[in-house]
């Protein structure tokens, strides 16, 4: 009846019955112009009111379907004229079907709700003393009965009324209109929000807490009040989220030509948050981990991630708010186009190079491994049960990449005159991808017919490169693209492919290719271009800065990579090659019973013997001499024992690091010695840090005896978090019982500071180690740690689950039985959080079969659990079809 179904299911129910189908999107047959919500505050019984003005748009319907999951309903009235139950309404756990054939109508309908008992963190909740909100996808239906879903538009007046005289701030989306205490004390605040949303981006927060201000004048010369609310005491944590705001406002007006709406803007920086940040309109809420910053607590990374998700949730104000998605399967409309922009902006606040480093990262260990397993799906899926299983990476990251291809087919000019159409088009409406790709195509006379199909296919293209001598001197490079079969799609076609292509010489010079912009665009299943050159002397270049995000198979030998990371003159294409010559020689490594072979160890004395004469800026050398992380070497092969090529990995990480060791002892020292300037997040400091970072951790791996003091020293002297954690880091791999002397004593230092605690757990859950499973059960007895809150679980479970191969892929399985127990646990407080950590279970199509099979005992234990959520429900029938 209701529009969605249930959220406790037993393993008999069938799958089918309980999805929905992109092809089944139906116009709404009714619209709420205008919605005024009265919240009375009460952490254990809230009342909501809700008066909705109804028009309803087809006439040959005579009844109504509203949302609500967990709520009392205490009143309904059509009109002021109550409503019966089983005569006008009927109501199950899914909502209500409301009869009623008026054209023009008020509904109003009362309940309550429980903020206190939700640990969902999904509708309305209380924790830490505040209550928040928390509705996109589906969790508006938590708050109040409604037509949740993303194409239904609203005005919002919302009335805040307490007598609790701790909240000091109660907030909501639009301008404040009123702020008053009546004659018993009950203070009532009113906001109006005049932009129509959809109940997605409705917020409310209400709380105690430290207030930063500040303003920002708009391109149009309209000044907007900026409010940053933070936990009491954290107000000198705020000021890099609130410069990094101030940055990403001008920036997409000088980009894009957009400008903010509203005349405030408030971000609250909550601890207790499934997501990283979430972009309701006007009154951003963020997991704290995402604001809070100062030298002492945050590092440089985390000074970079917070820019860049705070800028994100500001672009959603145009890509997202004011231009909305018409149904969940569009999720990429707003996700995949405000990730690109996001990058864009990263790019241009910090460095090109790591942020696109960073993002290609996120692709090949998590992207392409979502694409090998049983929840692979297009950027636009066509078939969902649990709508938050489907804020993934292909959603988000691969979505960014499809809209990173339109820009390099468009040119910035096109891609600009494609995104202004689209505003002009779609402002205030909830529209399709199909919309978006319009846009582009119409305002740049270009046929994206075959582009398209990026949007509906799911896995990744695999290019193989052939090289050949061809006549008169050329050189033949044939491509060949296949996309294996995934879960949900058995058969595919031939993608539009943009590869970047550049050649060198032996010596390192390059050669012409003739290509426009150095691309090929493959669209067949096989192509080839022709080249002058003879191609046994030819060093190619595919695939330059991840112009599309497929794999790319081509045999280069040994010194073919060198030949690139010596000569070439992109930054990026240097990095790539490192990276495939380290998995050449781990993957050499593994397959030799995990010995260094003599051809491994000359490449690797070449390498370390080249180091010295790379004279190459301090963030380029710092990602040179970094290992691709096992993950991603995981994901580039079949039938893996993870635990022997941990083994190889450790292996080759540990020979590089001791040839060379006394090169980077040498650099270590000299960049230590400069060292004597404030903190400040800035590109020359930072890279600074990378550098020394990177080098005492591979003098850690070398095993070398001065490693100890040195490691120490730093973790002594640090002046900043990023040289405290890179001293942790280094000691985890050096010697336990150092490490165990620093994070003690960093444990007490940080032992009021959630958010740096969050990252003692994680350190703690990625020794490597076997006896790690006890030492988990005594992190979670922590007085620090709690099941309620997710920064805490992702930091200690999922740290174990997802990067610690030792303890997690134990040959007993019993790292797997670890994580089940626990999700079975979680499952009952947070069905979200425990389905993102599931993950690692659902991810082995690339492990050994003795592997698969331990996991797949743990998953059938799962299944035949009770009260299983629709969350893991989903993912695991898949897993198990
Ligand atoms: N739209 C937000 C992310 C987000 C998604 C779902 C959430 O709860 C299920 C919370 C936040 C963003 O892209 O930042
Ligand atoms: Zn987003």
């Amino acid at each position: 009846m209701a529009s969605d179904s249930g959220s406790s299911l037993t393993n008999t129910d069938s799958e089918h019955s309980l999805s929905k189908k992109r092809i089944d999107y139906k116009a709404p047959t009714h619209l709420v112009p205008n919605i005024h919500l009265t919240f009375e505050l009460d952490p254990n019984e809230t009342r909501v009111k809700n008066v909705m003005q109804i028009r309803r748009v087809d006439n040959s319907v005579d009844f109504l379907v509203l949302d609500g999951e967990g709520l009392q309903l205490t009143d309904i009235m059509i009109d002021s004229v109550p409503l019966t139950l089983d005569v006008d309404f009927w109501k199950d756990e899914h909502g209500l079907r409301i009869q009623c054939n008026k054209d023009e109508f008020t509904l109003t309908i009362s309940n309550t709700i429980s903020p206190i008992n939700n640990t969902s963190l999904e509708g309305l909740y209380f924790s830490n003393g505040a209550y928040c909100t928390q509705c996109e996808a589906e969790g508006f239906r938590k708050i109040s009965y409604f037509f949740d879903r993303p194409d239904i538009l609203s005005i919002y007046t919302v009335c805040i009324r307490t007598n609790d005289t701790s909240l000091s701030y109660l907030l909501s989306n639009g301008n404040l209109i009123s702020d008053n205490v009546n004659d018993t004390n009950m203070r009532e605040c009113i906001w109006r929000d005049p932009f129509p949303k959809p109940c997605y981006l409705f917020a409310l927060v209400a709380g105690h807490f430290d207030k930063l201000e500040d303003k920002f004048v708009t391109m149009s010369g309209r000044t907007i009040e900026l409010l940053l609310f933070v936990d009491e005491g954290r107000k000198g944590q705020g000021q890099h989220a609130l410069d990094s705001l101030k940055k990403a406002m001008r920036w997409d007006e000088e980009t894009y030509g957009l400008e903010y709406d509203l005349d405030i803007y408030m971000i609250v920086a909550v601890d207790f948050f499934n997501m990283g940040a979430m972009e309701n309109k006007g009154l951003n809420v963020f997991n704290s981990k995402f604001v809070l910053a100062d030298s002492n607590t945050a590092t440089d990374e985390d000074y970079f991630n917070i820019e860049s998700i705070i800028a994100h949730e500001y672009f959603h104000n145009w890509t997202g708010n004011r231009v909305t998605c018409r149904d969940w399967f569009q999720l990429s409309l707003k996700e995949g186009l405000t990730v690109f922009r996001d990058q864009q902006f990263s790019a241009d606040m910090f460095s090109p190079l790591i942020t696109r480093i960073g993002q290609v990262k996120v692709m090949r260990e998590h992207q392409f491994a979502e694409d090998a397993s049983p929840m692979s799906h297009p950027i636009r899926p066509d078939e969902v049960m649990e709508m938050n299983n489907f804020y993934t990476v292909t959603v988000y990251d691969k979505g960014a990449e499809v809209i990173r291809m339109l820009h390099t087919l468009l040119g910035k000019r096109g891609f600009r005159q494609g995104m202004d159409l689209y505003f002009k088009r779609h402002d205030g409406q909830a529209v399709t991808c199909d919309d978006f790709v319009q846009a582009m195509q119409d305002a740049n006379d270009i046929d994206l017919a075959h582009f398209k199909l990026w949007y509906s296919q799911s896995g990744t293209p695999e290019i193989s490169i052939e090289l050949s001598n061809d006549e008169d001197n050329m050189c033949r490079i044939g491509f060949r693209q296949f996309t294996q079969a995934t879960a949900d799609q058995a058969h595919k076609q031939a993608l539009y492919v943009p590869i970047k292509v550049q050649c060198l010489n032996a010596d390192g010079k390059a050669i012409k290719t003739g290509l426009a912009n150095d691309t090929f665009v493959l669209t067949d299943s096989a192509d080839s271009i022709l080249i002058l050159g003879d191609a046994n002397k030819i060093t190619p270049v595919f695939l330059q800065d991840f112009s599309a995000p497929v794999k790319i198979h081509f045999d280069y030998s040994g010194k073919q990579l060198l030949n690139i990371i010596l000569n070439a003159n992109n930054h990026y294409s240097k990095w790539e090659a490192t990276q495939q010559l380290f998995f050449t020689w781990i993957k050499s490594v593994y397959l030799n019973e995990c010995k260094l072979n003599a051809k491994v160890k000359e490449e690797l004395t070449t390498l370390a013997g080249s180091l010295p004469e790379l004279t190459l800026p301090d963030e380029v050398l710092a990602q040179l001499m970094t290992l691709p992380s096992l993950e991603s070497c995981i994901a580039k092969l079949e039938q893996v024992n993870p635990l022997q090529l941990n083994k190889a990995y450790i292996k080759v990480r540990a020979y590089l690091a001791s040839i060379s060791v006394n090169y980077m002892l040498k650099h270590y020292h000299n960049i230590n010695g400069k060292n004597d300037l404030p903190y400040a997040y800035q590109r020359q400091q930072v890279n600074g840090r990378k550098l020394k970072n990177v080098l005492l951790f591979n003098i850690a791996c070398s095993g070398n005896e001065l490693a100890s003091a040195l490691i120490k020293q730093q973790f002594e002297d640090a002046s900043n978090m990023t040289d405290k954690l890179g001293a942790l880091k280094a000691a985890q791999v050096y010697n336990i019982d150092l490490f165990d002397a620093l994070m003690l004593s960093f444990e007490e230092q940080y032992t009021n500071d959630a958010v740096v605690m969050d990252k003692w757990f994680a350190l703690h859950a990625s020794i490597e180690k076997p006896d790690l499973l006890s030492q988990l059960d005594l992190l979670q007895a922590h007085k620090q740690f709690s099941i309620t809150n997710p920064n805490k679980v992702r930091s200690l479970i999922g740290s174990f689950a997802f990067y610690n191969t030792v303890a997690f892929h134990q040959a007993d399985g019993s790292g797997y039985k670890y994580l089940a127990d626990y999700l079975l646990q979680l499952d009952k407080v947070n069905p979200q959080v425990a389905s993102r950590l599931i993950t690692p279970l659902i991810q082995y199509s690339q492990l050994e079969n003795s592997f698969q099979e331990k996991i797949i005992v743990q998953l059938q234990r799962l299944y035949g659990a009770k009260g299983l959520s629709k969350d893991l429900f989903e993912k695991i029938s898949k897993c198990l079809i």
